[in-house]
């Protein structure tokens, strides 16, 4: 199919991801980190044709703005300025041009995105869209030699198929599995059922992936399972909102009691990028018709900002001034 355009920028008018420079070329990026809007994966039926997490990019880019004063303030959570008195460039892609009823070409193109924004030298900061995203994403990277994946979700996503769909939400962490230059995994916050069957247990566990219940991290602590991160140079981290609990997190399309806190999240993340290099972030299935007070865009917008300071605190992003 003929690509004839590949991003559609935030609009004027609705806000960009922490009132960030609007990108419309992504060929031209000058940016440390690149916020990029998914709107939809691979539906499972008609009903899943409109995408819940389809109005979340949006969503999450409306509830950054109560962040945007506070940006040169002192972050509690980091222990000093959110960027670390360091120079880093914003900018938001907007999101994915999705075409209807395309949906190899919507994934074609989510790939495509990404290859322009690593090539840029810009960090990724993918907004679902549901859990069906990472997997085109994830292509995105085939140059990076070798990455492990930290996963943060109440599922497992180790589906092989659902109605015969290989790449929906259910299978994300099973198509990771698939490529070559993923490595290790990690998945922690994994609580409850409905996301597999012993069989798709079965092949998490024979493939090596560490499955961290929320249970685990509750009961002994979160500093308590930091040491089940693999070891590796590049780490990707796929967010799924319903790794939170519902009660921070309500506006989720599978919710699932027993989740983790924000603090719980953070300090994951936090570990991540202590041990290696983070090459993208992808925080996923929001559904902003469930949300209440729009809570979990909130949330998800802090994590994101969470995690460019960490990056920032890191040395991984930005310049010393
Ligand atoms: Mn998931």
């Amino acid at each position: 199919m003929s690509t004839t355009q590949l991003i559609s920028p935030v609009p004027s008018g609705l806000p960009s991801f922490l009132d960030s420079e609007r990108a419309k070329n992504l060929s031209e990026l000058e940016a440390d980190v690149a916020i990029i809007g998914v709107p939809y994966g691979i539906p499972y039926d008609l009903a899943g044709m409109r995408s819940p997490s389809a109005p979340a990019p949006g969503a999450l880019r409306a509830a950054s703005r109560r962040f945007v004063k506070y940006l040169s303030h002192y972050d509690f959570d980091l222990g000093g300025p959110v960027f670390a008195g360091r120079d880093v460039r914003l900018v938001d892609c907007g999101d994915v041009f999705m075409y209807s009823g395309d949906f190899e070409g919507n994934s074609q193109r989510t790939t495509e995105a990404i290859r322009l924004i690593r090539k840029s030298g810009a960090f990724p900061i993918i907004l679902g869209g549901d859990h069906a995203i990472p997997i085109p994403v994830m292509r995105g990277y085939d140059d990076i030699g070798s990455m492990a994946v930290v996963q943060l979700d109440a599922h497992i996503d180790w589906r092989h198929e659902v109605n015969g769909i290989t790449e929906g939400l259910s299978s994300p962490m099973r198509r990771a599995s698939e490529l070559e230059y993923i490595g290790d995994m990690a998945q922690f916050g994994i609580r409850g059922i409905g996301s597999a069957r012993q069989e798709e247990v079965d092949a998490a566990l024979a493939y090596g992936s560490r499955l961290i219940t929320a249970e685990e991290i509750h009961e002994h602590g979160v500093a308590s399972v930091l040491d089940r991160i693999p070891d590796a140079e590049n780490y990707y981290i796929t967010f799924d909102a319903d790794g939170l609990d519902p009660s921070i997190a309500p506006g989720v399309n599978t919710s699932a009691p027993g989740g983790l806190t924000y603090f719980q999240a953070a300090r994951l993340i936090e570990a991540v990028i202590k041990r290696g290099r983070l090459v993208g972030y992808d925080f996923v299935e929001v559904a902003p018709d469930n949300d209440v007070a729009g809570m979990t865009a909130m949330i998800g917008a802090r994590l994101a900002l969470f995690t460019i300071g960490t990056l920032s605190h890191n040395g991984q992003i930005g310049r010393a001034r």
